[in-house]
């Protein structure tokens, strides 16, 4: 059984995060996944903070162990969401999508354990400086919100910089991404793409079929002229949005307000046209429909195989 430093630390059996994914990290998936040995996340994307603070009340009726939340920092509700998570006593909290430094003080000083997601080194030892307890480093293999660099060259650099832990996210769908994770100086992974087919991920079944089908080419960086680049799976929205990015007759308005409500339309009505499916590369991995419970079993069965006779585990 693999166990390391963030297991003691959040009281997990399984070191390996359910990705906060807005829209589908709903309480449903997170406690199914804490319920499986790891930590279930529910995301609050851009989710008024009701919704939220149901989502949690929900979570903790479905499971006694410990889950967090992820908070999407450019969410007009982030503040709000904050001070919830203080409120509510939730274990762990990872933010995305920009610089949590305001909030740490107080999420410390009322025991919520603080586990940013960064895309640098910079942005790494700045968490570590102020206080976080682990730091989740995200290759822009991964879905959603992405940055610069892969995880392969993201991981092994954050891990020279700082002395917490460090857990791999980015491309990582079965126990081979979880055992090079480890080799690259990780203490844990966070998985996003693949817990989308899990059973209890209640996202419409177009968004499940797309991802078991896709193939390693799957997917597209889109956004970048906006600061925020997202990857999601090819479709008619995808593709027509990146025609607009090169258009210099469309403006910035025009194209925040074409991806407006897309992500929404995958997820709740499956559009194959005009929905965003996010999704990472390793989309190509996930072969099928599985409980969060399988998943994480298989995985770490996989990656413990692997790492034997190896002694490159990370305390
Ligand atoms: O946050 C994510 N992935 C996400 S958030 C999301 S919802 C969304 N919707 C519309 C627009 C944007 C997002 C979908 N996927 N991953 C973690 C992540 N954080 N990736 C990159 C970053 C990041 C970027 C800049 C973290 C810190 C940061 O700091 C810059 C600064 O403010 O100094």
């Amino acid at each position: 059984m693999i166990k390391t430093s963030i297991c003691d630390i959040l009281g997990i059996e399984y070191p390996i995060f359910q990705g906060g994914m807005a829209w589908v990290s709903d309480a449903s998936l997170a406690s199914a996944v804490s319920n499986a040995g790891g930590l279930g996340i529910i995301a609050a994307g851009n989710a008024p903070t009701d919704y939220v603070r149901n989502e949690i009340k929900k979570a903790k009726e479905l499971t006694n162990k410990p889950f967090g939340v992820n908070i999407m920092l450019m969410s007009p509700f982030a503040v709000e969401i904050a001070a919830l998570v203080i409120e509510e006593k939730v274990s762990a909290v990872t933010t995305g999508a920009g610089n949590p430094s305001k909030f740490m003080k107080a999420w410390k000083e009322a025991g919520v354990k603080v586990i940013p997601v960064v895309p640098s080194v910079a942005i790494a030892r700045l968490m570590e400086r102020n206080g976080a307890d682990a730091i989740v480093a995200e290759g822009g293999e991964a879905g959603g919100h992405i940055g610069d660099l892969t995880t392969m060259t993201l991981v092994p650099q954050v891990c020279d910089a700082v002395s917490i832990p460090v857990i791999a996210a980015g491309g990582i769908a079965d126990g081979r991404g979880i055992a090079a994770a480890f080799m690259l100086g990780a203490s844990g992974v966070q998985v996003g793409t693949r817990f989308l087919v899990a059973t209890e991920c209640t996202i419409h079944q177009n968004y499940k079929d797309k991802i078991v089908n896709a193939k390693d080419t799957a997917t597209i960086a889109t956004g970048k002229r906006l600061g925020h680049p997202i990857r999601s799976l090819k479709n008619p929205f995808s593709r027509e949005f990146s025609k607009k990015e090169y258009d210099s007759n469309v403006t910035n308005t025009e194209l925040v307000k074409f991806g407006e409500g897309a992500l929404r339309a995958a997820v709740v009505d499956g559009d194959k046209k005009g929905g965003c499916f996010m999704a990472g590369q390793s989309a190509g991995i996930v072969k099928c429909e599985q409980s969060a419970k399988e998943i994480i079993t298989e995985m770490f069965a996989q990656a413990e195989d692997l790492l034997k006779g190896s002694k490159v585990i990370n305390g």
